[in-house]
């Protein structure tokens, strides 16, 4: 790894929240430090809020709701428009900061901003399609329908590996519903929250007229989120993380009636079939489980091979594991950034310990030792081949571990592969139709994203994301998702003189 023509971290993180327009007093002087996952440099100690400025920002997005929801959606939706336009114009610095606090490689650096740009645009001709339905009525001279109003505060509490497509997805679909949302971004990732919401700021003011409080950013760690999890002002709480915490903020939202869009734990499996073409499969399974070094919730963990190519695929495979780039995700041909943290680190080791008590054979995983020093944490991709899949297979280690299993059997592998808890991401490699769709069908991969030779992430915004069980069974981004963030009223209109009822009851009087 040579960084050698790179600018060191910290000055280059400081020039870029300065052309972004994050105010200098914001990032310095605070109490939560942050790191870059690069060389472990503190590139900023940040201001926390505290439970008196959240309620009161909940108070501002309450107090804004009352406006907003009365502004026509397609108004609504020229403020996100114009968030576009701001996203487009900072795409390249938004990009690199994401590679900074988030340790990923510069194109998927930029493919989130990407991302951020695409739910915009969806959402701006979304805000002229928020639909009801109208419905036959029993009654004469009665017409019914629905109308969908805003719902109110959107919370959005977010994860570090994707610090700020996540918020996007929902806050560009709330806003032309006609909610203002109050962000908890990640404590290990503040700086990308601020500077996206200095974007949204130079938005706002090109608007014109939008109420104060419309957008709110909460920084702080979880006591922070949990005001915003409690609030009975904020009816929609949207949570991006791992399934503990999903399990604790879904309770917590229920005893209120609130509603939550949950998207937490995966452990996506590709099944690689006789007649997959293998070619293709092995680009799809190097970037779906080495991409953003195994830190998505799409990350592929489970690989199940037909025994007929294995011997091909996976000598293939491990040279692929064995070369892979590693080092600077700025860096031009870095294909694997670091690790979050230490504590990323000593998990993934912890699992592949685990795996090998369980007679798992280990390819990698070791630690690489970088001129990042000694509090950055380079890992080499482990491939893991699993005589079964034990207890450690079925569960999600955020690191690039790719458990391989061969089988036989279509059906055998079809069970294996949803016997885990989680639900979110699935694949299959294959060029038999019968096996592609019986994957596909109602007896097939149990997730919520189900593909065919394609691996399991990098899902695009138009296809409704999330996914069944322990994934927490919300959906957001693309297709019908807005009606997550509004109410629905059901609606009859008598225009008659009479007064029929329903059911044919009859209550007379004079
Ligand atoms: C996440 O890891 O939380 O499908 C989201 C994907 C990305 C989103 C991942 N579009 O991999």
């Amino acid at each position: 790894m040579s960084t050698a023509s790179l600018p060191p971290v910290t000055r280059e993180t400081a020039a870029l929240l300065e052309r972004l327009g994050v105010p200098a007093a914001a990032v310095s002087g605070g109490t939560l430090s942050v790191t870059s996952p690069i060389d472990g440099s503190e590139i900023a100690r940040v201001r926390e809020h505290t439970p008196e400025d959240a309620r009161a920002q909940i108070a501002a997005a309450h107090d804004a709701f009352i406006e907003w929801r009365m502004v026509p959606a397609p108004r609504r939706g020229e403020l996100v428009r114009l968030l576009g336009e701001e996203l487009r114009a900072a795409k390249e610095d938004l990009g690199r900061l994401v590679s900074i606090e988030a340790g990923k490689i510069l194109s998927e650096g930029q493919g989130e901003v990407q991302e951020m740009i695409d739910i915009c645009d969806f959402a701006v001709g979304l805000s002229r399609q928020l639909y009801g339905l109208t419905i036959a009525t029993e009654r004469p001279n009665h017409r019914m329908m629905e109308t969908w109003h805003p719902a109110g505060v959107v919370g959005v509490v977010s994860a570090f590996n994707f610090p700020v497509a996540v918020w996007s997805w929902n806050a560009a679909i709330a806003l032309v519903c006609g909610d203002p949302v109050v962000w908890k971004p990640s404590e290990k990732a503040p700086l990308t929250a601020l500077a996206t919401h200095a974007l949204v700021g130079r938005a706002l003011a090109r608007f014109g007229d939008a109420p104060a409080g419309l957008a709110g950013v909460l920084i702080g760690r979880a006591e922070i989120g949990e005001i915003l999890v409690d609030d009975a002002r904020v009816p929609v709480v949207s949570a991006t993380g791992s399934t503990r915490m999903g399990r604790i903020v879904a309770q917590r939202v229920a005893a209120r009636f609130g509603r939550c869009v949950l998207e937490l734990g995966g452990n996506n499996a590709a099944i690689v079939c006789p007649s997959a073409d293998l070619d293709l499969a092995l680009r799809a399974i190097a970037f779906a489980a080495m991409g953003t070094a195994g830190q998505r919730c799409t990350s592929l963990r489970r690989l199940f091979v037909h025994k007929s190519v294995a011997g091909k695929l996976l000598p293939r495979l491990k040279k692929v594991y064995r070369s892979a780039a590693i080092g600077d995700p700025r860096e031009s041909g870095t294909l694997i950034g670091p690790l979050r943290d230490e504590a990323s680190f000593k998990a993934m080791q912890a699992a592949l310990d685990e795996a090998r008590a369980a007679s798992g054979t280990v390819t990698g995983g070791e630690r690489i030792a970088t001129p990042a020093g000694e509090v950055a944490y380079y890992v080499r991709p482990a491939l893991v081949e699993m005589p079964t899949q034990a207890a450690i297979v079925e569960r999600e280690t955020f690191a690039p571990i790719l458990y391989v299993m061969v089988y036989e059997e279509f059906d055998a592998v079809l069970a294996l592969h949803n016997a885990v808890p989680q639900g979110l991401s699935s694949s299959i490699f294959t060029t038999d139709i019968r096996e592609a769709e019986r994957f596909l069908s109602a007896a097939g991969s149990d997730c919520g994203i189900a593909n065919v030779n394609i691996g399991p992430s990098g899902a695009e915004i138009g296809g409704a994301f999330g996914g069944e069980k322990e994934t927490g069974g919300g959906r957001e981004a693309g297709t019908d998702s807005w009606r997550a963030y509004m109410r629905r009223a059901t609606n009859t209109i008598n225009y008659g003189s009479t007064l029929p009822l329903a059911q044919g009851v009859k209550f007379d009087v004079e």
